[in-house]
């Protein structure tokens, strides 16, 4: 449906928009029933050889040891929901092969997307257990792939953050969608599967209570603010985590859960689809987005969606509002 009225948020000048246009968000198409992902899956033999041995694909017969089994499932379960609900095809909307590869090196404690493919650790099997075991983690890598190919979000200070905070909601959604939750039912929590006993932590992450997820003698305490007045200034190089991706993505990382949490119901529908159309529709935001961006462009789309003055508009206001980002 073309966007309605007048927004009102002040007009943004976006990236390939010039301020005050009337955007026209497109409707989203569920994919047909017979669409497919193309997965493969890879066996890294405990090496870094990327991609490493080919074991699995759409076709063949299993059984499958679990972290093959996970990865394929996880990956199967990110293309659903991404084509079922947004009409989205794979991590380009144009169907490309999804890839995979666990077993990477050796007590390897991460995973990550390399630009190319998905990569997934054993753990350490002391703090860790292997990283397929959460699935919510799995969508989080697969996320970073398709935030390449839309907004193409800069990995490093506030736009690193959204593109970790993307990867987070991605990885929450995902999570939701599979276990059938509602918002209020989802625990909100990232790599909730993947700590060992003795962690003294439930989670790597919480969108709920950002800070709160862990406090561990040897891992020390989460590092995530909930609020702009407390935004983590760092420098912006690798020995920084890039400038606090993954410590400042707590702040949008909440005001999604605010916004989700809102509007009731199930996160992958209005809310889900208001940061879908924020991060898919070419243009909307600059790679370079801080968070003030970020957060009027979502309102826009909220208002474009949903209407001036909606039920969604309003919540989400609040959202960023509770936490430090007025508009
Ligand atoms: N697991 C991390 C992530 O996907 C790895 C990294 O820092 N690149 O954000
Ligand atoms: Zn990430």
């Amino acid at each position: 449906a073309p966007l309605q009225g007048r927004l009102m948020v002040p007009p943004v000048r976006l990236a390939n928009t010039p301020a005050g246009e009337v955007l026209s968000l497109p409707d989203h198409v569920p994919l047909p029933e017979d669409a497919a992902p193309d997965r493969q899956v890879h066996d890294a033999e405990h090496g870094t050889l990327l991609p490493g041995r080919l074991v699995r694909t759409e076709t063949g017969d299993g059984p499958w040891e679990p972290a093959v089994e996970e990865a394929f499932d996880g990956l199967g379960a990110t293309w659903e929901v991404l084509a079922r609900v947004y009409g989205w095809d794979s991590l380009d909307g144009q169907g490309m092969p999804l890839v995979a590869t666990v077993h990477y090196a050796r007590n390897y404690a991460n995973a990550f997307w390399d630009g190319r493919q998905m990569v997934f650790g054993d753990g350490d099997g002391v703090y860790f257990h292997r990283f397929t075991a959460s699935i919510d983690v799995i969508a989080h890598e697969l996320a970073h792939g398709m935030t390449q190919y839309t907004a193409g979000l800069t990995y490093v200070g506030q736009s690193g953050a959204l593109n970790e905070s993307a990867s987070d909601v991605w990885g929450a959604l995902v999570r939701q969608w599979v276990r059938d939750e509602t918002v209020a039912e989802a625990d909100w929590l990232i790599g909730a599967d993947l700590f060992t006993d003795r962690v003294q932590g439930v989670a790597l992450r919480s969108m709920a209570a950002p800070g709160t997820a862990y406090d561990d003698p040897v891992l020390g305490a989460d590092p995530q603010p909930g609020h702009m007045d407390d935004y983590v200034v760092l420098p912006h190089d690798a020995d920084h985590d890039n400038g606090g991706v993954h410590i400042n993505s707590g702040i949008p990382n909440r005001a999604f859960h605010l916004f989700a949490t809102a509007l009731g119901g199930r996160s992958w529908e209005r809310a889900g689809t208001v940061w879908f159309d924020t991060m898919a529709t070419r243009g909307l935001i600059p790679r370079d987005c801080d968070f003030a961006t970020f957060a009027r462009v979502t309102l826009q789309v909220a208002a474009g969606r949903y209407g001036v003055g909606s039920e969604e508009e309003q919540a989400l206001l609040s959202a960023w509002d509770q936490v430090g980002l007025r508009p």
